[in-house]
């Protein structure tokens, strides 16, 4: 009763803003009514006998729990994991209608929000999607979103070749979700095009982009369009939980963090602000979006041009529409209080579309319209993308022109404030090069002897060639790990136990089970690690049996000779 009442009440300017307005080539844009702010009561918009009637469901994943196949239902299990990097079998035994459990901050229940919002368009690309985890998504969608609000949700079929994305699908469809359609593509167009032609066939005031195995969370919607409501040309993003690719459980990722990215364009996060931890559930800034899942509104959206079209298949198009909002005075907020479930896939099932390294093309093109001398950074760890062609690139660069956008300096020291302290640009330099002697058997030197992952390492007669010396040349980094000179791998302790031995593995930057400190005054290799058993835990200190060539890691003790290292080259600045 209350839902119609609003839906009666709401109110609408006449505006068509966008009326014959060529846009960047594309079709013209339908004639539209424009959203304008003209009430700012604030209602609740949950939709309680919705959320009672989830709380009364039981079954396999009902609530997010996690869910197991049955050793009869196995069958299909490896066949269906194969191609979808996920338990597809097991999705297809959970309820496409699931109830997901309120992970919401608690402050989220009392929330509320203009009664006067925009109406939505939720756009999903997919390309060989699961039939089960793609209705999944659309049917949470319908259920947690007040009717009279969610337009249309808009399938964009990228050249699927599962018999199911065909004539099933839209029968489907048309025989049970009639707020639902299907976009079919002619040809594989990747997920950047696919998004653009389902926002050119949206009719609502708001774009909301998902990814095809998502499921949205109670009273989700709300939180994403009131600060659009309030600014069109504020974008925002859910809080993207995890669905387990094994057993569906759903669950929390974190409790919020701002989007970042470091210079090869791995996605990162930035910690939240002390402003942002002392309302938990307002709005915060966030320097990128992960991708998938956002909205924005279609006025702001096509000011933008949408997505460089230049992209291909998959990657860097979160950076691109990232930058450009910021850069072109818009802004980017997360909402803790609207929460979407992603499937995080074990591994990526697609084989590459035979188009070469698009990924790199992608990110090229996104540095030379938006980066400035930044791109440089990201040039120098990937000095191939160098000679990659990035296409034609006027239109972008005429973009950025004709909007005054500001430079990526300013993104970097007005947003992503704190990234280069946690990214530096340009790394310090090693703190310690080259063999690491050992001072009780000084003939014997550590040796990488061509040893792999999870392999353990020991020593060996000390080669004083040094052009040679390939297997006994290490690194001591900035990042505080010891790395094989010429390869991606780092002295990694996993045992806890005494006389644990050095493995290699590959170098993941963080610490943790790589992290080492090297004392000068000592000549102690110390690896301070994690503290797995507290009684025998860390600093261990690097150790030798020299009659053996065995190396481990062992309590410290400053009088001990077989303790005793010396690095090369040391770096004492
Ligand atoms: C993340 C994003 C994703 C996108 C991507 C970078 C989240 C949760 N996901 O990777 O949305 O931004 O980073 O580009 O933030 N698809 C197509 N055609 C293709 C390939 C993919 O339609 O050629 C669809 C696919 O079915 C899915 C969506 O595009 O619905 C994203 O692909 P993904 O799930 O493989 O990307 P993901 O989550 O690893
Ligand atoms: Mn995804």
């Amino acid at each position: 009763v209350l839902l119609f009442k609003v839906f009666k009440t709401r109110q609408y300017t006449q505006n068509n803003a966008f009326v014959g307005n060529r846009i960047n080539g594309l079709e013209p844009i339908a004639p539209r009514d424009e959203f304008e702010l003209v009430d700012n009561e604030k209602i609740d918009w949950h939709d309680y006998e919705k959320i009672n009637a989830d709380a009364l469901r039981r079954g396999p994943g009902e609530q997010g729990k996690p869910a197991y196949l049955s050793s009869s239902e196995n069958q299909d299990y490896d066949k269906l994991y194969k191609v979808n990097g996920f338990n597809a079998a097991l999705s297809d035994k959970i309820a496409l209608d699931r109830a997901v459990p309120d992970i919401r901050n608690s402050g989220c229940k009392t929330k509320k929000y203009l009664k006067q919002l925009p109406s939505v368009s939720v756009i999903v690309p997919f390309h060989n999607e699961h039939w089960t985890t793609l209705l999944r998504t659309a049917i949470s969608v319908i259920n947690r979103s007040p009717p009279h609000l969610l337009r249309e949700v808009i399938l964009v079929d990228d050249f699927s070749s599962k018999e199911f994305s065909k004539k099933p699908l839209d029968d489907y469809l048309r025989a049970n979700l009639t707020k639902v359609r299907v976009i079919h593509l002619p040809e594989r167009s990747g997920l950047i095009r696919a998004r653009l032609a389902g926002a050119r066939e949206a009719k609502a005031d708001v774009l909301i982009f998902l990814d095809s195995h998502t499921e949205a969370n109670v009273n989700w919607l709300p939180p994403l369009l009131e600060p659009i409501a309030q600014d069109y040309k504020t974008c925002v993003c859910p809080f993207i939980d995890v669905i387990q690719y094994e057993t569906f459980e759903y669950r929390a990722q974190d409790e919020g963090a701002r989007g970042a990215f470091d210079w090869e364009f791995f996605y990162k996060r930035l910690p939240l602000l002390l402003e942002d931890l002392k309302h938990p559930t307002e709005p915060f800034k966030s320097p990128v979006m992960a991708g998938g899942l956002f909205a924005i509104s279609k006025k702001f959206f096509w000011e933008l041009e949408g997505y460089d079209e230049g992209l291909d298949i998959w990657g860097g198009e979160q950076y691109e529409l990232s930058f450009k909002i910021w850069q072109c005075g818009g802004q980017m907020v997360d909402a803790p209080c609207s929460r979407v479930g992603h499937i995080y896939r074990k591994f990526a099932p697609f084989p590459n579309p035979g188009k070469g390294d698009f990924v790199g093309r992608n990110y090229r093109r996104v540095a030379e319209v938006w980066m400035d001398e930044y791109a440089d950074y990201l040039y120098m760890r990937r000095p191939h993308y160098r000679n990659i062609n990035p296409g034609d690139l006027t239109k972008q660069k005429a973009l950025r022109e004709r909007l005054h956008c500001k430079p990526f300096k300013w993104f970097i020291e007005n947003v992503a404030f704190d990234l280069v302290l946690k990214y530096p640009p340009v790394e310090p330099g090693d703190f310690g090069v080259g063999e690491i002697r050992n001072l009780a058997a000084p003939e014997l030197c550590v040796d990488s002897g061509f040893k792999e992952r999870d392999q353990p390492i020991g020593l060996q007669e000390c080669v004083s060639d040094t052009k040679k010396r390939g297997e006994q040349n290490f690194t001591l980094t900035w990042h505080k790990d010891i790395r094989v000179k010429g390869k991606p791998l780092c002295f990694d302790v996993s045992d806890p136990n005494d006389k644990a031995d050095v493995v290699l593995y590959p170098c993941h930057g963080m610490k943790g089970n790589q992290y080492w400190k090297y004392d000068v005054p000592f000549s102690l290799l110390s690896f301070v690690g994690k503290a797995v058993v507290p009684s025998r835990g860390n600093p261990r200190c690097l150790d030798c049996d020299p009659g053996q060539k065995r190396l481990f890691v062992t309590t410290c003790d400053e009088k001990s000779k077989t303790q005793k290292w010396r690095f090369e080259n040391v770096n004492l600045t």
